[in-house]
């Protein structure tokens, strides 16, 4: 965008002129100044006064008065944790409300099939951070790292002079972000201790540790309108990571509780999960004469209206300071939900940790008013590695030149009808797998014990058919590109 200047054909100068001529006669006026001694000199004067009031007032910020209006887009990336595909009104028909993601919807982009590039926390908030996958760098558990040399995209625009934050759960060995030259400011999780305590969030400000009593969705809701408004004068980039509707704890391991919720969900039944409350006190009750026998059903939808809550009071605020058509806006969950949390999938298959759709295929949405077509959906497969390029491209900036990620503003707009990725890929643990590749309509997973299934998205959403054996010649053609894929990586943790 071009450096706006406001000269005299600039709509606010009028104004400004106004503004100007009434201190002139307002000068020539004053009882300081009585008529008998108001000289044609001094009333030359004061003309020039005048004519200088208004000058002064119409130069660009550097010689006369700050201008509200940046010149660069704002960017807000909100990132939901363990969000299912189906926690979300616009995505699940409705059966789940939350009127402000859906405004999200309306105003902007809604992706049916938006991937984020790992089933679970730490991996899959890397390849968002790096536009790339975060295999390349060894990235493979939540244990893993982002190594410094990798630029991060609140980065890149911080370089570009973008004053940048970071609100919510960090996700990375390594330095923290504070400490990464990427962040102007930070109040986020500690490395240490990713999860956040919804009631007594204990986080790091800038480094410093600091110990809250406040429920920790409103808290980031709090801080990012208030960094909004602090900032609204000038380009910024603000990254919301909630920690909700993830669990806080539960009582019993997750793998028994993901085979008693597999047996009861075969069995056609409901499972109630014994798990510490991540709803606002007292709010889960609201929900359960929805979820008979279910509290912590009741206690995620509870937790997910808070979060939906938190995403309006952002929406709102940037309409409040007039930056709502000069803000885009990203929201994805960092993977799929979790029985653990009671998070729903339906209708995918499976959930977090695993590569069926369930996974990896997350609400993601992204609103940019006239830039952005509205209430639209878009179906082709889109990944969380595509907001990086997408961004700096919409802000003028120059991004890495090895991103995995692309550009998809062309896509939305209609100018490209191609798909934006012929192939995305995903992959566990290590070279063994278990792996799995979406190609336009296909999908392929492959196990850790060499097993491989195939299943077409177009007429099997959610994965229930193999049809490995009547296309050999499809099951052979990806497994070798995602052999290929996967020869390009390294193993192991980076960034430790
Ligand atoms: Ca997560």
């Amino acid at each position: 965008m071009g450096k706006k200047v406001c000269l005299i054909t600039d709509k606010r100068c009028p104004q400004r002129m106004v503004i100007g001529w009434v201190f002139l006669i307002a000068l020539n006026l004053s009882p300081s100044l009585p008529k008998k001694r108001t000289t044609p000199i001094m009333y030359k004067h004061s003309l020039l006064l005048g004519f200088g009031f208004q000058l002064l007032y119409c130069l660009p910020p550097a010689f006369g008065a700050p201008q509200p209006s940046p010149e660069k887009p704002n960017v807000i990336v909100i990132i939901a944790d363990d969000l299912g595909y189906g926690d979300v009104g616009c995505l699940s028909g409705g059966k789940v409300k939350t009127p402000n993601i859906d405004r999200l919807a309306q105003s902007g982009v809604k992706f049916t099939s938006g991937y984020v590039t790992a089933p679970l926390c730490g991996p899959s908030r890397a390849g968002f951070l790096t536009g790339r996958y975060q295999q390349r760098f060894g990235f493979r558990n939540n244990r893993g790292g982002i190594p410094t040399e990798h630029p991060l995209l609140p980065g890149v625009l911080h370089e570009a002079g973008y004053y940048t934050g970071l609100l919510g759960k960090w996700h990375s060995s390594g330095p923290m972000p504070h400490e990464r030259g990427c962040f102007d400011e930070t109040l986020c999780s500690h490395i240490s201790g990713p999860f956040i305590d919804y009631y007594r969030p204990k986080l790091a400000r800038n480094g410093k540790t600091e110990v809250y009593h406040e429920y920790s969705t409103d808290l980031f809701a709090r801080e990012a309108e208030d960094f909004i408004e602090r900032n609204k004068n000038k380009p910024f980039a603000l990254t919301i990571a909630f920690n909700a509707p993830h669990i806080l704890r539960v009582e019993k391991p997750a793998e028994q509780i993901r085979a008693e919720w597999d047996k009861a969900n075969h069995e056609g039944k409901v499972l109630d999960i014994p798990k510490i409350p991540t709803a606002r006190s007292g709010e889960s009750q609201k929900y359960a004469a929805q979820y008979p026998g279910d509290s912590a059903r009741a206690d995620t939808v509870a937790t997910i209206e808070a979060l939906d809550q938190a995403v309006g009071r952002i929406i709102d605020k940037l309409q409040q300071v007039h930056l709502n058509k000069n803000t885009m806006i990203f929201l994805f969950a960092d993977n799929g939900g979790h029985p653990e949390n009671r998070s729903e999938n339906l209708p995918l298959r499976d959930y977090k940790w695993e590569l069926y759709e369930g996974g990896i295929r997350v609400p993601f949405l992204a609103t940019y008013p006239g830039v952005f077509p509205e209430g639209f959906t878009y179906a082709a497969p889109v990944s969380t590695l595509d907001i990086f390029p997408t961004v700096t491209a919409l802000c003028g900036v120059t991004p890495p030149d090895n991103l995995d990620g692309v550009n998809l503003t062309p896509y939305l707009k209609g100018q490209n009808n191609e798909l934006p990725h012929n192939e995305l890929y995903f992959s566990m643990h290590d070279k063994k797998g278990p792996h799995a590749i979406r190609a336009n309509n296909w999908k392929l997973v492959m196990d850790s014990n060499g097993g491989s299934y195939l299943f077409d998205l177009s007429k099997d959403l959610g994965e229930k058919n193999n049809l490995g054996t009547s296309h050999p010649t499809r099951v052979q053609e990806l497994t070798a590109k995602l052999k290929a894929w996967s020869a390009q990586m390294p193993i192991g943790d980076a960034g430790k």
